[in-house]
Protein backbone atom coordinates (compact mmCIF):
# COMPACT_ATOMS: atom_id res chain seq x y z
CA UNK A 1 0.00 0.00 0.00
CA UNK A 2 1.45 3.22 -0.91
CA UNK A 3 2.16 5.57 2.23
CA UNK A 4 -0.88 8.15 2.37
CA UNK A 5 -1.72 11.12 4.01
CA UNK A 6 -4.60 12.37 5.49
CA UNK A 7 -5.36 16.14 7.25
CA UNK A 8 -7.64 17.39 9.39
CA UNK A 9 -11.28 18.22 7.56
CA UNK A 10 -12.46 20.96 8.36
CA UNK A 11 -16.09 23.06 7.52
CA UNK A 12 -16.29 20.65 4.74
CA UNK A 13 -12.39 21.06 3.69
CA UNK A 14 -8.88 18.89 4.24
CA UNK A 15 -6.85 21.11 5.86
CA UNK A 16 -3.03 20.75 7.52
CA UNK A 17 -2.88 21.26 11.55
CA UNK A 18 -2.10 25.04 12.25
CA UNK A 19 1.27 23.38 13.14
CA UNK A 20 2.09 22.07 9.80
CA UNK A 21 3.28 18.62 12.19
CA UNK A 22 2.06 15.19 10.94
CA UNK A 23 2.12 11.73 13.17
CA UNK A 24 3.34 8.59 11.72
CA UNK A 25 0.60 5.48 11.36
CA UNK A 26 2.49 2.19 11.29
CA UNK A 27 1.33 -1.37 10.52
CA UNK A 28 1.51 -3.34 13.63
CA UNK A 29 2.10 -6.45 11.65
CA UNK A 30 5.61 -5.15 10.49
CA UNK A 31 6.29 -1.51 11.75
CA UNK A 32 6.14 0.02 8.11
CA UNK A 33 4.87 2.95 8.41
CA UNK A 34 1.30 3.10 6.42
CA UNK A 35 0.32 6.99 6.46
CA UNK A 36 1.12 10.12 7.67
CA UNK A 37 -1.80 11.91 9.76
CA UNK A 38 -2.40 15.75 10.63
CA UNK A 39 -1.40 16.20 14.59
CA UNK A 40 -4.26 18.36 15.54
CA UNK A 41 -3.65 20.03 18.66
CA UNK A 42 -5.78 23.05 20.38
CA UNK A 43 -6.46 25.12 17.65
CA UNK A 44 -7.25 22.94 15.21
CA UNK A 45 -9.93 21.28 17.61
CA UNK A 46 -11.55 25.44 18.33
CA UNK A 47 -11.71 25.65 14.67
CA UNK A 48 -13.65 22.07 14.09
CA UNK A 49 -15.94 23.54 16.93
CA UNK A 50 -16.53 26.94 15.60
CA UNK A 51 -17.78 25.06 11.96
CA UNK A 52 -19.83 22.65 13.91
CA UNK A 53 -21.27 24.99 16.03
CA UNK A 54 -22.27 27.33 12.78
CA UNK A 55 -23.72 24.19 11.11
CA UNK A 56 -26.33 23.24 13.94
CA UNK A 57 -29.11 25.46 13.62
CA UNK A 58 -29.26 24.40 9.67
CA UNK A 59 -28.67 20.62 10.39
CA UNK A 60 -31.33 20.21 13.35
CA UNK A 61 -33.49 22.37 11.81
CA UNK A 62 -33.49 20.49 8.17
CA UNK A 63 -36.47 18.05 7.65
CA UNK A 64 -35.49 14.41 9.30
CA UNK A 65 -35.78 12.72 5.86
CA UNK A 66 -33.33 14.95 4.60
CA UNK A 67 -30.76 13.42 7.06
CA UNK A 68 -32.42 10.42 6.80
CA UNK A 69 -31.56 10.01 3.00
CA UNK A 70 -28.01 11.60 3.28
CA UNK A 71 -27.41 8.73 6.07
CA UNK A 72 -28.83 5.82 4.11
CA UNK A 73 -26.50 7.28 0.86
CA UNK A 74 -23.60 6.97 3.62
CA UNK A 75 -24.55 3.49 4.07
CA UNK A 76 -24.58 2.42 0.68
CA UNK A 77 -21.71 4.10 -0.07
CA UNK A 78 -19.59 2.32 2.79
CA UNK A 79 -20.98 -1.03 1.65
CA UNK A 80 -19.63 -0.30 -1.96
CA UNK A 81 -16.34 0.31 -0.75
CA UNK A 82 -16.72 -2.35 1.85
CA UNK A 83 -13.06 -4.41 0.34
CA UNK A 84 -11.28 -1.19 0.61
CA UNK A 85 -12.48 -0.47 3.78
CA UNK A 86 -11.80 -3.85 5.78
CA UNK A 87 -8.49 -3.99 3.63
CA UNK A 88 -7.56 -0.94 5.58
CA UNK A 89 -8.74 -1.38 8.52
CA UNK A 90 -6.98 -4.72 8.68
CA UNK A 91 -3.71 -3.52 8.27
CA UNK A 92 -4.05 -0.58 10.63
CA UNK A 93 -5.09 -2.01 13.57
CA UNK A 94 -4.05 -5.57 12.82
CA UNK A 95 -7.27 -7.70 13.08
CA UNK A 96 -8.06 -10.57 10.97
CA UNK A 97 -9.49 -9.65 7.42
CA UNK A 98 -12.40 -11.27 8.24
CA UNK A 99 -13.13 -9.06 10.97
CA UNK A 100 -12.40 -6.15 9.17
CA UNK A 101 -14.64 -7.27 6.67
CA UNK A 102 -17.94 -7.72 9.22
CA UNK A 103 -16.97 -3.80 11.20
CA UNK A 104 -17.20 -2.41 7.55
CA UNK A 105 -20.88 -4.55 7.42
CA UNK A 106 -21.64 -3.41 10.71
CA UNK A 107 -20.69 0.86 9.82
CA UNK A 108 -22.92 0.72 6.72
CA UNK A 109 -25.69 -0.84 8.97
CA UNK A 110 -25.41 1.36 12.10
CA UNK A 111 -25.80 4.36 9.05
CA UNK A 112 -29.19 1.97 7.48
CA UNK A 113 -30.31 1.56 11.05
CA UNK A 114 -29.91 5.59 12.01
CA UNK A 115 -31.46 6.30 8.51
CA UNK A 116 -34.49 4.66 9.69
CA UNK A 117 -34.82 6.41 12.77
CA UNK A 118 -34.48 10.01 11.69
CA UNK A 119 -38.03 11.00 11.54
CA UNK A 120 -39.21 8.78 14.30
CA UNK A 121 -38.08 10.56 17.21
CA UNK A 122 -40.95 10.95 18.57
CA UNK A 123 -42.51 12.92 22.00
CA UNK A 124 -45.62 12.61 23.82
CA UNK A 125 -48.47 14.74 24.71
CA UNK A 126 -49.21 14.78 28.20
CA UNK A 127 -53.15 15.45 29.55
CA UNK A 128 -53.19 18.39 32.21
CA UNK A 129 -57.24 18.78 31.55
CA UNK A 130 -58.96 20.78 28.62
CA UNK A 131 -57.29 24.43 29.40
CA UNK A 132 -53.71 23.05 28.79
CA UNK A 133 -52.02 21.61 25.54
CA UNK A 134 -48.68 20.11 27.02
CA UNK A 135 -46.02 18.18 24.85
CA UNK A 136 -42.71 17.02 24.34
CA UNK A 137 -39.94 17.39 21.80
CA UNK A 138 -36.96 15.76 21.93
CA UNK A 139 -33.91 17.95 20.58
CA UNK A 140 -30.65 17.55 19.27
CA UNK A 141 -28.23 18.14 21.82
CA UNK A 142 -25.84 20.52 19.95
CA UNK A 143 -21.81 20.02 18.90
CA UNK A 144 -21.46 16.58 19.63
CA UNK A 145 -17.78 15.33 20.83
CA UNK A 146 -16.95 11.96 19.77
CA UNK A 147 -13.17 10.14 21.02
CA UNK A 148 -12.77 7.42 19.37
CA UNK A 149 -9.91 4.55 20.45
CA UNK A 150 -7.88 2.17 18.36
CA UNK A 151 -9.72 -1.14 18.36
CA UNK A 152 -12.53 -0.47 16.35
CA UNK A 153 -12.35 2.96 14.45
CA UNK A 154 -14.76 2.52 11.81
CA UNK A 155 -17.59 0.60 13.64
CA UNK A 156 -17.36 2.96 16.67
CA UNK A 157 -17.23 5.94 14.72
CA UNK A 158 -20.20 4.75 13.20
CA UNK A 159 -21.86 3.94 16.37
CA UNK A 160 -21.49 7.82 17.52
CA UNK A 161 -22.05 9.48 14.05
CA UNK A 162 -24.86 7.63 13.15
CA UNK A 163 -27.48 8.91 15.72
CA UNK A 164 -25.57 11.64 16.45
CA UNK A 165 -26.09 12.81 13.20
CA UNK A 166 -29.78 11.30 12.35
CA UNK A 167 -31.09 13.16 15.74
CA UNK A 168 -29.89 16.47 14.15
CA UNK A 169 -26.49 16.97 16.34
CA UNK A 170 -23.06 17.84 14.44
CA UNK A 171 -20.48 16.59 15.38
CA UNK A 172 -16.16 16.89 16.09
CA UNK A 173 -14.28 13.71 16.01
CA UNK A 174 -10.75 12.90 17.30
CA UNK A 175 -9.94 9.22 16.43
CA UNK A 176 -6.90 7.61 17.51
CA UNK A 177 -3.79 8.26 17.09
CA UNK A 178 -2.72 4.21 16.80
CA UNK A 179 -4.99 3.33 14.11
CA UNK A 180 -7.81 6.14 12.33
CA UNK A 181 -7.12 5.63 8.68
CA UNK A 182 -10.65 3.70 8.04
CA UNK A 183 -12.23 6.63 9.89
CA UNK A 184 -10.77 9.09 7.69
CA UNK A 185 -12.08 7.22 4.86
CA UNK A 186 -15.53 7.20 6.45
CA UNK A 187 -15.04 11.18 6.44
CA UNK A 188 -14.51 11.29 2.95
CA UNK A 189 -17.50 8.70 1.98
CA UNK A 190 -19.38 10.97 4.32
CA UNK A 191 -18.30 14.17 2.37
CA UNK A 192 -18.76 12.77 -1.49
CA UNK A 193 -22.90 11.10 0.19
CA UNK A 194 -23.86 15.22 0.74
CA UNK A 195 -22.92 15.47 4.53
CA UNK A 196 -23.38 19.34 4.28
CA UNK A 197 -20.17 21.40 5.40
CA UNK A 198 -19.38 22.00 8.97
CA UNK A 199 -21.80 18.95 10.04
CA UNK A 200 -18.58 16.77 11.08
CA UNK A 201 -15.28 17.35 11.43
CA UNK A 202 -12.47 15.46 12.35
CA UNK A 203 -9.23 15.95 14.32
CA UNK A 204 -6.41 13.44 14.21
CA UNK A 205 -4.20 13.70 16.57
CA UNK A 206 -2.81 12.56 19.91
CA UNK A 207 -5.06 12.28 22.99
CA UNK A 208 -3.56 14.43 25.31
CA UNK A 209 -3.37 17.58 22.55
CA UNK A 210 -6.20 17.07 20.21
CA UNK A 211 -8.21 14.97 22.89
CA UNK A 212 -7.60 16.91 26.32
CA UNK A 213 -8.46 19.77 23.99
CA UNK A 214 -11.91 18.27 22.35
CA UNK A 215 -12.68 17.30 25.49
CA UNK A 216 -12.16 20.85 27.43
CA UNK A 217 -13.68 22.50 25.11
CA UNK A 218 -16.30 25.03 26.37
CA UNK A 219 -18.84 24.91 23.18
CA UNK A 220 -19.16 21.31 23.43
CA UNK A 221 -22.86 19.89 24.50
CA UNK A 222 -21.95 16.04 25.00
CA UNK A 223 -18.68 13.96 25.23
CA UNK A 224 -18.68 10.74 23.67
CA UNK A 225 -16.04 8.50 24.82
CA UNK A 226 -14.65 5.07 24.36
CA UNK A 227 -11.10 4.03 25.70
CA UNK A 228 -9.44 3.08 28.83
CA UNK A 229 -11.16 4.21 32.54
CA UNK A 230 -8.04 6.17 33.60
CA UNK A 231 -8.84 8.62 30.18
CA UNK A 232 -12.69 8.45 31.19
CA UNK A 233 -12.37 9.82 34.21
CA UNK A 234 -9.83 12.96 32.63
CA UNK A 235 -12.51 13.36 30.45
CA UNK A 236 -15.07 13.22 32.61
CA UNK A 237 -13.37 15.64 34.72
CA UNK A 238 -12.87 18.12 32.04
CA UNK A 239 -16.75 17.86 31.10
CA UNK A 240 -17.79 18.65 34.88
CA UNK A 241 -15.77 21.84 34.49
CA UNK A 242 -18.36 23.02 31.68
CA UNK A 243 -21.34 21.02 32.99
CA UNK A 244 -21.25 18.69 29.92
CA UNK A 245 -22.75 15.44 29.77
CA UNK A 246 -20.59 12.30 28.67
CA UNK A 247 -21.17 8.92 27.65
CA UNK A 248 -18.92 6.69 28.42
CA UNK A 249 -17.65 2.91 27.28
CA UNK A 250 -14.59 2.11 28.92
CA UNK A 251 -14.06 -1.72 28.85
CA UNK A 252 -14.58 -4.64 30.45
CA UNK A 253 -13.91 -8.08 31.75
CA UNK A 254 -16.64 -10.27 31.00
CA UNK A 255 -17.48 -13.62 32.00
CA UNK A 256 -19.11 -16.80 30.37
CA UNK A 257 -20.90 -18.97 33.23
CA UNK A 258 -20.55 -22.96 32.07
CA UNK A 259 -23.41 -24.26 33.98
CA UNK A 260 -22.92 -28.65 34.61
CA UNK A 261 -25.31 -29.30 31.85
CA UNK A 262 -23.65 -27.17 29.23
CA UNK A 263 -23.82 -28.94 25.70
CA UNK A 264 -19.78 -28.36 25.87
CA UNK A 265 -19.07 -28.96 22.16
CA UNK A 266 -21.14 -26.59 21.10
CA UNK A 267 -20.09 -23.78 23.73
CA UNK A 268 -16.29 -23.60 23.44
CA UNK A 269 -15.81 -22.93 20.27
CA UNK A 270 -18.17 -20.24 20.39
CA UNK A 271 -16.58 -19.17 23.89
CA UNK A 272 -13.40 -19.44 22.68
CA UNK A 273 -14.33 -16.60 19.75
CA UNK A 274 -16.08 -14.58 21.92
CA UNK A 275 -12.43 -14.22 24.24
CA UNK A 276 -9.96 -13.34 21.07
CA UNK A 277 -11.93 -10.78 18.98
CA UNK A 278 -9.28 -8.40 17.68
CA UNK A 279 -6.75 -10.50 19.12
CA UNK A 280 -8.75 -10.01 22.58
CA UNK A 281 -8.30 -6.18 22.25
CA UNK A 282 -12.26 -6.14 22.91
CA UNK A 283 -13.88 -4.40 25.25
CA UNK A 284 -16.67 -6.85 24.95
CA UNK A 285 -14.44 -9.74 25.25
CA UNK A 286 -15.26 -12.65 27.10
CA UNK A 287 -12.07 -13.19 28.83
CA UNK A 288 -13.00 -15.19 31.94
CA UNK A 289 -14.60 -18.69 31.99
CA UNK A 290 -16.47 -19.32 35.05
CA UNK A 291 -17.01 -23.18 35.22
CA UNK A 292 -19.02 -25.44 37.83
CA UNK A 293 -16.19 -27.36 39.14
CA UNK A 294 -17.74 -30.52 38.33
CA UNK A 295 -17.22 -30.20 34.30
CA UNK A 296 -13.68 -27.78 34.84
CA UNK A 297 -11.20 -30.38 34.00
CA UNK A 298 -13.14 -31.52 30.55
CA UNK A 299 -13.87 -28.22 29.69
CA UNK A 300 -9.68 -26.99 30.30
CA UNK A 301 -8.76 -29.65 28.73
CA UNK A 302 -11.33 -29.44 25.20
CA UNK A 303 -10.65 -25.22 25.63
CA UNK A 304 -6.81 -26.01 25.31
CA UNK A 305 -7.02 -28.39 22.43
CA UNK A 306 -8.95 -26.10 20.62
CA UNK A 307 -6.44 -23.03 21.77
CA UNK A 308 -3.62 -25.11 20.13
CA UNK A 309 -5.35 -24.94 16.81
CA UNK A 310 -5.27 -21.18 16.74
CA UNK A 311 -2.79 -19.57 13.95
CA UNK A 312 -1.32 -16.41 14.48
CA UNK A 313 -0.25 -13.93 12.02
CA UNK A 314 -1.25 -10.60 9.84
CA UNK A 315 -4.04 -9.55 9.57
CA UNK A 316 -4.28 -9.32 5.95
CA UNK A 317 -3.63 -13.22 5.99
CA UNK A 318 -7.03 -13.31 7.85
CA UNK A 319 -5.30 -15.51 10.72
CA UNK A 320 -6.97 -16.25 14.22
CA UNK A 321 -5.11 -14.03 15.93
CA UNK A 322 -3.28 -10.87 14.41
CA UNK A 323 -0.68 -8.68 15.92
CA UNK A 324 -1.60 -6.35 18.83
CA UNK A 325 -1.82 -2.51 18.42
CA UNK A 326 1.27 -1.49 19.68
CA UNK A 327 5.12 -3.16 21.42
CA UNK A 328 3.82 -1.72 24.48
CA UNK A 329 0.03 -3.19 24.31
CA UNK A 330 2.10 -6.69 23.79
CA UNK A 331 4.52 -5.40 26.60
CA UNK A 332 1.25 -5.27 28.88
CA UNK A 333 0.00 -8.32 27.55
CA UNK A 334 2.89 -10.43 28.30
CA UNK A 335 3.45 -8.67 31.67
CA UNK A 336 -0.39 -9.74 32.87
CA UNK A 337 0.66 -13.73 31.80
CA UNK A 338 3.77 -13.53 33.83
CA UNK A 339 1.45 -11.53 36.80
CA UNK A 340 -0.94 -14.46 36.08
CA UNK A 341 1.89 -17.23 36.71
CA UNK A 342 3.18 -16.01 39.96
CA UNK A 343 -0.16 -15.64 41.44
CA UNK A 344 -0.67 -18.97 40.87
CA UNK A 345 -2.62 -19.66 38.06
CA UNK A 346 -1.85 -22.53 35.08
CA UNK A 347 -0.38 -21.56 32.12
CA UNK A 348 -2.14 -24.44 30.00
CA UNK A 349 -1.22 -23.36 26.28
CA UNK A 350 0.31 -19.85 24.82
CA UNK A 351 2.63 -17.52 27.35
CA UNK A 352 4.68 -15.82 24.55
CA UNK A 353 5.26 -15.38 20.78
CA UNK A 354 7.13 -12.49 19.51
CA UNK A 355 6.88 -13.26 15.56
CA UNK A 356 3.98 -14.44 13.75
CA UNK A 357 3.91 -17.48 12.02
CA UNK A 358 4.85 -16.35 8.84
CA UNK A 359 7.90 -14.73 10.88
CA UNK A 360 7.36 -11.53 10.30
CA UNK A 361 7.89 -9.33 13.61
CA UNK A 362 4.91 -7.96 14.29
CA UNK A 363 3.69 -7.27 17.90
CA UNK A 364 2.58 -10.71 18.91
CA UNK A 365 1.41 -12.66 21.62
CA UNK A 366 -0.01 -16.68 21.32
CA UNK A 367 -3.00 -17.30 22.85
CA UNK A 368 -3.01 -17.84 26.30
CA UNK A 369 -5.21 -19.78 28.65
CA UNK A 370 -4.85 -19.55 32.27
CA UNK A 371 -6.49 -22.25 34.37
CA UNK A 372 -7.27 -22.20 37.84
CA UNK A 373 -7.15 -18.19 38.13
CA UNK A 374 -9.06 -17.09 41.55
CA UNK A 375 -10.85 -14.18 42.53
CA UNK A 376 -8.65 -12.26 43.85
CA UNK A 377 -6.33 -12.49 41.33
CA UNK A 378 -5.35 -9.37 39.11
CA UNK A 379 -5.56 -11.58 35.67
CA UNK A 380 -9.39 -12.13 36.82
CA UNK A 381 -10.38 -8.70 37.53
CA UNK A 382 -7.84 -6.84 35.33
CA UNK A 383 -8.75 -5.97 31.71
CA UNK A 384 -5.58 -7.36 29.63
CA UNK A 385 -6.86 -6.46 26.51
CA UNK A 386 -5.18 -9.19 24.40
CA UNK A 387 -5.45 -12.75 24.03
CA UNK A 388 -5.41 -14.24 27.37
CA UNK A 389 -8.43 -16.07 28.88
CA UNK A 390 -8.58 -17.25 32.05
CA UNK A 391 -10.20 -20.15 33.66
CA UNK A 392 -12.05 -20.25 37.50
CA UNK A 393 -14.02 -22.76 38.44
CA UNK A 394 -17.34 -22.38 40.58
CA UNK A 395 -19.27 -25.07 42.78
CA UNK A 396 -22.89 -23.22 42.45
CA UNK A 397 -24.99 -20.34 40.84
CA UNK A 398 -24.49 -18.07 43.99
CA UNK A 399 -20.39 -18.49 44.01
CA UNK A 400 -21.13 -18.06 39.94
CA UNK A 401 -22.67 -14.68 40.62
CA UNK A 402 -20.26 -13.84 43.07
CA UNK A 403 -17.23 -14.34 40.98
CA UNK A 404 -19.07 -12.36 37.70
CA UNK A 405 -19.31 -9.58 39.79
CA UNK A 406 -15.66 -9.99 41.62
CA UNK A 407 -14.76 -6.85 39.06
CA UNK A 408 -15.04 -3.25 38.90
CA UNK A 409 -16.06 -3.84 35.67
CA UNK A 410 -20.02 -5.13 34.07
CA UNK A 411 -20.19 -4.64 30.35
CA UNK A 412 -21.67 -8.38 29.28
CA UNK A 413 -22.00 -11.85 30.11
CA UNK A 414 -22.41 -15.23 28.46
CA UNK A 415 -24.48 -18.29 30.41
CA UNK A 416 -24.28 -21.95 29.27
CA UNK A 417 -26.40 -24.63 30.27
CA UNK A 418 -30.10 -26.36 30.18
CA UNK A 419 -31.48 -25.65 33.92
CA UNK A 420 -33.44 -22.54 32.87
CA UNK A 421 -34.04 -21.76 36.63
CA UNK A 422 -30.18 -21.36 37.09
CA UNK A 423 -30.15 -19.79 33.77
CA UNK A 424 -32.59 -17.35 34.53
CA UNK A 425 -31.52 -16.74 38.55
CA UNK A 426 -27.91 -16.11 37.10
CA UNK A 427 -29.21 -13.34 34.21
CA UNK A 428 -31.32 -11.46 37.16
CA UNK A 429 -27.87 -11.94 39.69
CA UNK A 430 -24.87 -10.74 37.09
CA UNK A 431 -24.41 -6.96 37.20
CA UNK A 432 -23.52 -6.41 33.19
CA UNK A 433 -25.33 -4.15 30.40
CA UNK A 434 -25.61 -7.57 28.36
CA UNK A 435 -26.32 -10.81 28.84
CA UNK A 436 -26.43 -13.88 26.51
CA UNK A 437 -27.89 -17.07 27.01
CA UNK A 438 -26.21 -19.91 25.02
CA UNK A 439 -24.50 -17.79 22.65
CA UNK A 440 -22.45 -14.71 23.00
CA UNK A 441 -22.66 -11.47 21.02
CA UNK A 442 -19.84 -9.32 22.09
CA UNK A 443 -21.16 -5.86 21.65
CA UNK A 444 -24.55 -7.57 19.73
CA UNK A 445 -24.91 -6.24 16.70
CA UNK A 446 -26.69 -2.81 16.13
CA UNK A 447 -30.08 -3.05 17.47
CA UNK A 448 -29.26 -4.40 21.17
CA UNK A 449 -28.56 -1.47 23.60
CA UNK A 450 -24.91 -1.42 24.83
CA UNK A 451 -23.17 -0.17 27.87
CA UNK A 452 -22.11 -0.68 30.77
CA UNK A 453 -22.90 -0.90 34.71
CA UNK A 454 -19.90 0.12 36.92
CA UNK A 455 -16.16 1.16 36.06
CA UNK A 456 -17.34 0.28 32.13
CA UNK A 457 -19.31 3.60 32.45
CA UNK A 458 -22.61 4.41 31.86
CA UNK A 459 -25.37 5.49 28.67
CA UNK A 460 -26.08 3.27 26.70
CA UNK A 461 -24.63 2.74 22.26
CA UNK A 462 -26.31 1.42 19.86
CA UNK A 463 -30.47 0.56 19.58
CA UNK A 464 -33.31 2.73 20.31
CA UNK A 465 -31.95 3.78 23.49
CA UNK A 466 -28.97 5.90 21.92
CA UNK A 467 -31.48 8.45 20.99
CA UNK A 468 -31.39 8.96 24.86
CA UNK A 469 -28.39 10.15 24.98
CA UNK A 470 -28.33 11.98 21.20
CA UNK A 471 -31.16 14.10 22.62
CA UNK A 472 -32.61 16.23 25.35
CA UNK A 473 -36.39 16.48 25.90
CA UNK A 474 -37.60 19.57 26.43
CA UNK A 475 -41.18 20.28 27.54
CA UNK A 476 -43.89 22.64 26.19
CA UNK A 477 -46.91 23.29 28.22
CA UNK A 478 -49.53 25.97 26.59
CA UNK A 479 -52.59 27.13 28.50
CA UNK A 480 -55.35 27.67 25.77
CA UNK A 481 -58.08 29.10 28.00
CA UNK A 482 -61.82 28.16 26.84
CA UNK A 483 -63.69 31.22 24.56
CA UNK A 484 -66.94 29.78 26.66
CA UNK A 485 -65.13 30.50 30.30
O1 LIG B 1 -6.56 4.14 25.72
P1 LIG B 1 -7.02 5.66 25.81
P2 LIG B 1 -5.14 3.54 25.30
C1 LIG B 1 -8.23 0.06 27.35
C2 LIG B 1 -7.42 -1.21 27.16
C3 LIG B 1 -6.08 -0.67 26.75
C4 LIG B 1 -5.98 0.57 27.60
C5 LIG B 1 -5.04 1.64 27.11
O2 LIG B 1 -7.32 -1.89 28.39
O3 LIG B 1 -5.04 -1.58 27.02
O4 LIG B 1 -7.30 1.09 27.59
O5 LIG B 1 -5.32 2.02 25.77
C6 LIG B 1 -7.81 9.45 23.42
N1 LIG B 1 -8.28 13.42 26.67
N2 LIG B 1 -9.03 0.40 26.17
O6 LIG B 1 -4.06 4.17 26.10
O7 LIG B 1 -5.91 6.54 26.29
C7 LIG B 1 -6.86 8.65 22.56
O8 LIG B 1 -6.17 9.50 21.66
C8 LIG B 1 -9.07 13.04 25.66
C9 LIG B 1 -10.39 -0.07 26.16
O9 LIG B 1 -5.00 3.61 23.86
O10 LIG B 1 -8.25 5.65 26.62
C10 LIG B 1 -7.83 7.69 21.87
O11 LIG B 1 -8.47 8.38 20.80
N3 LIG B 1 -8.81 11.97 24.89
C11 LIG B 1 -11.17 0.47 25.06
C12 LIG B 1 -8.86 7.39 22.98
O12 LIG B 1 -8.73 8.46 23.91
C13 LIG B 1 -7.71 11.24 25.15
C14 LIG B 1 -10.54 0.87 23.81
C15 LIG B 1 -8.62 6.07 23.72
O13 LIG B 1 -7.33 6.06 24.29
C16 LIG B 1 -6.84 11.59 26.20
C17 LIG B 1 -9.17 1.34 23.97
C18 LIG B 1 -7.16 12.74 26.98
N4 LIG B 1 -6.41 13.13 28.00
C19 LIG B 1 -8.47 1.07 25.12
N5 LIG B 1 -5.84 10.67 26.24
C20 LIG B 1 -12.58 -0.01 24.89
N6 LIG B 1 -13.46 0.39 25.82
O14 LIG B 1 -12.90 -0.70 23.93
C21 LIG B 1 -6.08 9.78 25.25
N7 LIG B 1 -7.20 10.13 24.57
Amino acid sequence: MQNRSYDCFINGQWLPAHSCETLEVTDPANGDVLAHIARAAARDVDDAVQAARAACNTWAGCPPVQRARILYAIAQRIAQEKEHLAELESRDTGKPLKQAMADAVAAARFFEYYAGVADKVLGTSIPLGNEYFDFTVREALGVTAQIVPWNYPLQIASRGLAPALATGNTVVLKPAELACLSVLELTRICHEAGLPAGVLNVVPGYGYEAGAALAAHPDVNLIVFTGSVATGVAVMQAAAQNIVPVLLELGGKSPNIVLADADLDEALPVILRAAYPNSGQTCSAGSRVLVQRSVHRELAGKLDGLNRNLRVGPGLQDPDIGPLISGAQQRKVLDYIEIGRSEGAEVLDGGNLLAGLDGSRGNYVMPTILDSAAAGMRVHREEIFGPVLTIVPFDDIEEAAALANSTDYGLVAGIWGKDGGAINWLAQHVKAGQVFVNCYGAGGGVELPFGGYKKSGFGREKGMDALLSYTQVKNICFRIPSPRA
